[in-house]
Parts: C-alpha cells; sequence; structure tokens
C-alpha cells in the first residue's frame, strides 16, 4: 500500500518537474525568437494556475457546454482589455487574437509557418458544392435524396456526429488520449463505410471503361462527370482519395445551410432589409437569375455580407497556437463603429474592411468555395423573396451559438412568411 503511495507521488513529482521544464524551455525558446523578429510582447491571460492554466481550460469547456462560447470570448478579451493576449492551455502557449493585422499575416505573408489543422489535408481539389445533397451528388455523381428518402439521411447525420465530435477533440488537444467516444468512432466508421463504397464501384467502372476500350468497343453508358470518377483517373490509392474527398465533404456540410439559416434569422427581425430587398428583386420582373444577376444585386448582397459579420460560420482560422478570433473582429466598434452589434446591411454602402471582416478567411487558403456559396445564398433568397411578401420571426429567442465546426443557433430558425 505505502508502495503504491510512494511510487504515485514520485510518478507526479515527475510529471510536475518535467511540465516546469518543458514551461522554461518553450519560455526562453520563445523570447529568443521574439527579440530576433523584433516582435512585441503579448499580454498574458493570468489564471490561478499557471502550470496548465486548468483554470482556463475548465472555463473554456464550461463555456461550450452551456452555449456561452461566444459571449464568453467577448468578456475575456474585455477582460485582458486587448485584442491580443495569451494564454496557457494544457501548459501549451496559445495566442488568441482578433486583430486583423494577425489574420492578415497568417493568411498571407506568413501563412506556411502557420499549420495546418489536424483536420485538413493541404489538398488541391477542385471546385467544391454545397449542402448534404447537392455535394454528394456532386462528389459522387449521386444525390442523397436525404429530403425524399429519409433512410438515406443516416450518413448525414453520422456526419452532424462526426462534426460534433471534431469539435470536442479539437478542444481536449493533449487530454485527447483521455477521451474515447464511441458514438464518434462509430459515426466516422460509417461515413468512411460510405465512401469507400462509391470508391470502391468507382474503381469497377473504371476498370470496365479499360476492358471496353481495349476491345474498341463504343461504351453505352454516359461519362461520369463528378469528382470522385475525375480524381480516381488520377489517383489509385483508395485511402488517399477517401481523404481527398472527406476534405471537400467535412467543409462542405454545416456551412452554406447554416449561413442561409441566419440570413432568414436576421431578416425576420428586420421587416425593412427584407422589404428592400424584395424591392430590388422585384425590379428584375422576369430576367433569368443567372450568376451576373446574382452578383449584381447590391442590396441583397450587402445582406449576405452583414449576416457574415454578425453570425460567423464556418471553419475557425486556427495555426498551431494562433487563434483568431472573427467574431470579435467583425463586431469590433473600432471598425464598425458603434453601432457594430445591431444587423444593418446599409452600412456596406460605404465600409471597405479588407482585412478586418473575413468570412471566408483569405490568401491562398481562402474557401474555395466562397463565390459558390455567396450564389446559392443569393439564389435561395431571391426564390423566396420573389414567392413572399412578408417575414415575421415566431419566437423571442436570441442567437445563440452552439458549436459545431463552426457556430449554429441552439434555437434554430424559427419563421413565418405570407404569400403573396
Ligand atoms: C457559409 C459557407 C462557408 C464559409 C463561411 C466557409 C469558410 C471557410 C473558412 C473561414 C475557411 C478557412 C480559410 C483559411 O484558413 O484562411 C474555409 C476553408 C475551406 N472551405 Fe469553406 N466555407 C464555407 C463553405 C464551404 C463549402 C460549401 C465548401 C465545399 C463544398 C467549403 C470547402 C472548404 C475547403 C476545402 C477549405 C479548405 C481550404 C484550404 O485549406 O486550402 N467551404 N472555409
Ligand atoms: C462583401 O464583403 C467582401 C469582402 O469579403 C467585399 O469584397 C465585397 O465588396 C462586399 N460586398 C458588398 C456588396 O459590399
Ligand atoms: C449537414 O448538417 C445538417 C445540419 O447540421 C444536417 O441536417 C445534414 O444532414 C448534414 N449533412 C451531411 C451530408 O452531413
Amino acid at each position: 500500500m505505502t508502495q503504491i503511495f510512494a511510487y504515485t507521488v514520485t510518478l507526479g513529482c515527475v510529471t510536475i518537474l518535467l511540465s516546469l521544464c518543458r514551461v522554461v524551455y518553450n519560455r526562453i525558446h520563445y523570447i529568443t525568437q521574439r527579440n530576433a523578429r523584433g516582435c512585441g510582447v503579448i499580454k498574458k491571460y493570468r489564471g490561478y494556475d499557471p502550470i496548465l492554466g486548468l483554470d482556463f481550460v475548465l472555463a473554456m469547456k464550461s463555456a461550450l457546454n452551456e452555449h456561452r462560447w461566444l459571449p464568453w470570448q467577448k468578456e475575456i478579451f474585455a477582460a485582458q482589455n486587448s485584442k491580443t493576449f495569451e494564454a496557457n492551455f494544457f501548459g501549451s502557449r496559445m495566442i488568441y487574437s482578433s486583430e486583423s493585422e494577425n489574420v492578415k499575416a497568417m493568411s498571407t505573408s506568413h501563412w506556411k509557418e502557420f499549420g495546418l489543422q489536424p483536420i485538413r489535408y493541404d489538398n488541391g481539389v477542385a471546385q467544391p458544392f454545397a449542402g448534404p445533397d447537392t455535394s454528394t451528388e456532386f462528389l459522387f455523381g449521386e444525390s442523397l435524396n436525404s429530403l425524399t428518402h429519409p433512410e438515406k439521411a443516416e450518413v448525414a447525420w453520422a456526419m452532424v456526429e462526426v462534426m460534433r465530435g471534431i469539435r470536442v477533440r479539437l478542444q481536449m488537444s493533449k487530454l485527447l488520449f483521455l477521451h474515447h467516444d464511441k458514438k464518434w468512432l462509430d459515426a466516422v466508421a460509417l461515413v468512411h463505410r460510405f465512401i469507400d463504397n462509391h470508391i470502391e464501384t468507382t474503381f469497377e467502372q473504371l476498370d470496365e471503361r479499360k476492358v471496353e476500350q481495349k476491345d474498341s468497343k463504343s461504351s453505352s453508358e454516359e461519362e461520369r462527370t463528378d469528382l470522385l470518377w475525375d480524381m480516381a483517373k488520377q489517383l489509385p490509392d483508395k485511402l488517399a482519395l477517401r481523404s481527398q474527398i472527406l476534405a471537400v465533404f467535412v467543409p462542405s456540410n454545416d456551412t452554406t445551410s447554416i449561413h442561409i439559416a441566419n440570413i432568414f434569422f436576421a431578416l425576420a427581425r428586420h421587416p425593412h432589409a427584407w422589404a428592400k430587398c424584395r424591392e430590388e428583386i422585384l425590379a428584375l420582373r422576369s430576367a433569368p437569375l443567372t450568376f451576373e444577376v446574382l452578383r449584381g444585386l447590391k442590396y441583397v448582397n450587402w445582406v449576405l455580407n452583414e449576416t457574415h459579420r454578425l453570425y460567423p460560420n464556418g471553419i475557425q482560422m486556427k495555426g498551431d497556437i494562433v487563434h483568431c478570433n472573427r467574431y470579435l473582429m467583425h463586431r469590433d466598434p473600432d471598425t464598425w463603429g458603434e453601432d457594430a452589434e445591431e444587423f444593418r446591411p446599409e452600412r456596406w454602402e460605404e465600409i471597405r474592411p479588407l482585412w478586418r471582416f473575413v468570412p471566408f478567411g483569405g490568401g491562398p487558403r481562402i474557401c474555395p468555395a466562397h463565390i459558390l456559396v455567396a450564389t446559392e445564398a443569393a439564389y435561395v433568397l431571391v426564390r423566396f423573396v420573389q414567392r413572399f411578401k412578408d417575414i415575421e420571426a415566431r419566437d423571442e429567442k436570441p442567437y445563440t451559438a452552439v458549436m459545431r465546426i463552426g457556430p449554429s443557433n441552439l434555437n434554430g430558425v424559427k419563421i413565418g412568411l405570407v404569400a403573396n
């Protein structure tokens, strides 16, 4: 008994000693680097636990659990009274910033110095597409039809589970080895199976195609045009292919759909903005909704920007240690004025925020789907505005961000629409 006790105590001491050494080493390394680059001193979050920063970690965890993630970020930045601060997160130095200069540096000049997220691959895949149905059709040449065939929604729900799990795993950081999440692993397996099946079929079809070409028989079937087909022709490695497909499948979910939901959430609370959209859109009369027409709708595009500003979603920009906080940047009164918290599309008439507004990131790593997202969102909005003369909110609940990969609204979007 005493032996076990002594053993545990020794182990504890050794662990603490080792962490201390690491903290000291990291500190020296950091100061040398900082001086070498002529950088300023970063404000420090002072917690009760200087070694592992457990109070900071626990505060973050409870903010996430109580769906107070965004308000908590605001409080914590306000308490530091600085747009950039550093905090100890499980013994690692993390930098949190809502400064546009940092976003710019991370996205452009220094982008290679900021590592890829563990969930992302450096891929060169082509134009992606949005939403569960459109994205599966685009990726695999076959729509999920999850709206009309509920049984096919299984993989879609697994995807939601996967996204939730990834968020938790990113948060667990170094303690990941303590975390066993069977539900998540099952969901990952299901999604992998779903994609692997498509890959198998694709390889079989490619083989058939080769045989046909050898016998110089012309194929009766039409050539597939989806992304998987094109990629499989160039990439014979099944695992690599699955990673590539997932790299588009993961960020394509929960993004455009949430953005569109946020647009309706905001418009239902600002009937004046709906009326302005309607004025602009009805002036189109029966003109076909081409790409150019959609891009040319000035007020509609202000609404899209204003929605991105107040309700950012999509992947968080994050290097190894630097986390850029788009949420705070997009509500910073220094940029947007005293009414920064208000939904007011008209502000886009004058403001040119450049790097202070980055819903899709920027530089070489900008979201490859950003034009597509804007086109889809504008299209959906135009169709609704043409059909319905009014929109009204059907609940009083405020926007409450719940975190998956990016934030979405806990209370959903309950609205009423009045037909023409
Ligand atoms: C409202 C919709 C969306 C928003 C706000 C959004 C936002 C973002 C952001 C902020 C990044 C990180 C950029 C950076 O690190 O600088 C990103 C990356 C990415 N997004 Fe999106 N996204 C959206 C929709 C989509 C869709 C629909 C797809 C695909 C079908 C997609 C595919 C990607 C991919 C593949 C990357 C990684 C690019 C890279 O690392 O090179 N996104 N997105
Ligand atoms: C919306 O924001 C982007 C920056 O991401 C800007 O380039 C664009 O001009 C803005 N659109 C409008 C209509 O103001
Ligand atoms: C994407 O997310 C939405 C809502 O979070 C979910 O209903 C949908 O089924 C998901 N689709 C896919 C393919 O992951």
